[in-house]
């Protein structure tokens, strides 16, 4: 009997389920480019698990034809790293907001760095709360005052990029919403990855982010229209560590990454800022003898002789 090999398309990976994100929303973009990169490794649909926060960033598990989960407020990280360590055979696929990812999950972003577990964040940046009509986000400067702002943000913004790097997450990029292809080749590299992978997406809000436009990032507001966005891979920029026991050339690296990560304004940089290929939070179990080869989801619990628990119980 001849096996037909399935090929996935594009549409495999499609949810027919109406969206209401507004028009012309940058969120559109990533969820193309999420969509490409699975399609381009082609994942099977049934392999991928693809969580949420809340927000607007978190109804993209809905658009999408896998495993999906739209959890709570700032809590898809412990979310997606439970989902890991219960079914490893899985793609995990975190996704959210700034206000969800750097906000009130904040200290979710650094443990889940700390810990490097297999997955894949990608936080959709539009410096706002989009859900809740427009309200500063961590990642507003200090001063901007956007339409649906009543008065100037008076407090500082975060830097994404340098916190990831500073938590240990081992593949830190960012990418920008509306350019699709790049930011499913940084997709597909961040799922590649073994670790915890780490994605910053400049997203366009049109409804309620009026100061970083489409037409501000690509420059067509001042002459020349020179676009505020380079990528770093065409400036010989080269974020990877070859040798992850070289403790100098790991520092060498995260500071070249931090360097870059302040750049912002004229010239702002896209593309992979820093990775290095280090033990996952998995094979640290694994070596404990916690984890096993089977993923724990498709063992049975209940078959596990527990005389001894019940002895020591007793
Ligand atoms: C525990 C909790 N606090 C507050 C809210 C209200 N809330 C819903 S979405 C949101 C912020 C969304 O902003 P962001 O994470 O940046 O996502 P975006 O809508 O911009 O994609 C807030 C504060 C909530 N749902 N749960
Ligand atoms: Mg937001």
């Amino acid at each position: 009997m001849a096996i037909e090999l399935k090929v996935y398309e594009l549409k495999d990976y499609r949810a027919d389920i109406h969206s209401d994100w507004c028009p012309g929303c940058g969120d559109f973009g990533i969820l193309a480019a999420i969509q490409q990169a699975l399609q381009r490794l082609q994942v099977p649909p049934h392999r991928v698990a693809v969580c949420s926060g809340i927000g607007c960033s978190g109804k993209t598990p809905h658009y999408i034809r896998a495993y999906g989960f739209h959890t709570l407020h700032g809590r898809v990280l412990p979310f997606a790293t439970g989902l890991k360590l219960a079914n490893h055979d899985l793609t995990v696929i975190a996704v959210g907001g700034d206000g969800d990812g750097y906000g009130i999950g904040a200290g979710y972003f650094i443990n889940a760095g700390r810990r490097n577990v297999d997955l894949t964040y990608i936080v959709f940046n539009n410096e706002v709360y989009g859900l809740t009509k427009g309200q500063a986000a961590p990642t507003l400067a200090q001063g901007a005052k956007t339409k649906s702002m009543p008065e100037e943000n008076v407090q500082q913004a975060i830097n994404p990029i340098a916190l990831a790097v500073g938590a240990g997450y081992t593949f830190v990029a960012r990418g920008f919403a509306l350019d699709v292809k790049h930011l499913g080749d940084l997709i597909a590299r961040a799922i590649t990855h073994r670790g915890s992978a780490f994605i910053d997406v400049l997203q366009t809000c049109p409804t309620y982010n009026d100061i970083h436009t489409k037409e501000w990032f690509l420059g067509l507001d001042r002459p020349g229209r020179q676009s505020r966005l380079y990528r770093l891979e065409e400036t010989g920029f080269d974020p990877v560590v070859k040798n992850p026991d070289d403790p100098e050339e790991v520092r060498v690296k995260q500071l070249a990454a931090i360097a870059k990560s302040y750049e912002w304004g004229d010239r702002i940089p896209i593309g992979v800022f820093y990775q290095v290929s280090l033990p996952t939070l998995e094979d640290r179990l694994r070596a404990k003898g916690i984890l096993g080869e089977v993923p724990l989801a498709r063992t049975d619990p209940f078959r596990r002789d527990v005389t001894e628990l019940i002895e020591a119980l007793r």
